[in-house]
């Protein structure tokens, strides 16, 4: 990464993917630039810890920087790639507080139809087999567009991107337009996406970039069409990056 000025660094901040994917990187190598051709290594983690709270690295000896470069060197499955969602320099104060992106401490605050138990918060709990399914039969909030609002419990920096896993056991009408919006205050809302055809492929956890990566607490989902025309629709998975 080049930082694009001479940065104080003393430390680096640390977030893993937060869906209990289990590829996470355990040996980790920190190196710093001044001219992004000699390099020094400045933190060697031969653990990093599987947690997916904010991790706060201390170098040992603060330095001064231009570029940084991460070098994962194993990840804790032995598998033959590996993930991190967020990766930060820090100087000055040392950040405090836990940066939780767990799924699991959001709140389903409101949308306009979920099915039995099929419930809007299966899309939040981390589990691709568990999935939203909104109203079929219910005239007065079947239809299309269905959306629904989740409040992630603190402000979050610009979300830049969201993984989706589709429902598992049952295709054909998956979400096809849809739009991601963000707010900090659930009234003033800001678009950060929209995919007027999202993939229908089951068997991949799909990604999307946000367009404009915006930060805030309150996330809404509107599917406004799905691929099989459908009065209804479902999703598997969401998680925000
Ligand atoms: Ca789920």
């Amino acid at each position: 990464v080049n930082l694009h000025e001479y940065k104080l660094i003393e430390g680096f901040t640390w977030i893993n993917r937060q869906d209990g994917a289990d590829a996470l990187p355990k040996h980790v190598k920190f190196e710093t630039s001044m001219n992004g051709t000699d390099w020094t290594e400045v933190l060697d983690v031969q653990e990093m810890p599987k947690t997916n709270g904010l991790q706060i690295l201390e170098l040992p000896e603060k330095v001064v920087a231009l570029y940084f470069k991460v070098t994962i060197l194993s990840n804790w499955v032995d598998a033959p790639y590996s993930y991190v969602a967020e990766v930060s320099t820090w100087a000055g104060d040392k950040p405090t507080g836990d940066y939780n992106w767990e799924k699991n401490t959001w709140e389903v605050i409101d949308y306009k139809s979920q099915w039995g138990g099929d419930q809007v918060s299966n899309i939040f709990d981390g589990d691709k087999n568990t999935f939203w399914h909104s109203e079929p039969f219910d005239a007065s909030v079947n239809g299309m567009p269905q959306w629904f609002i989740v409040d992630m419990k603190k402000d979050r920096p610009a979300i830049k991107g969201f993984l989706i896993w589709h429902r598992q056991n049952d295709h054909g009408v998956e979400p096809k337009h849809v739009i991601f919006s963000v707010s900090k205050d659930n009234t003033e809302w800001t678009k950060v996406l929209e995919v007027l055809e999202m993939s229908n492929d089951y068997t991949i956890e799909l990604d999307y970039n946000t367009t404009n990566p915006t930060p805030g607490r309150y996330l809404k989902v509107e599917v406004k069409t799905n691929w099989g025309n459908a009065p209804y629709t479902y999703f598997g998975e969401i998680t925000p990056y």
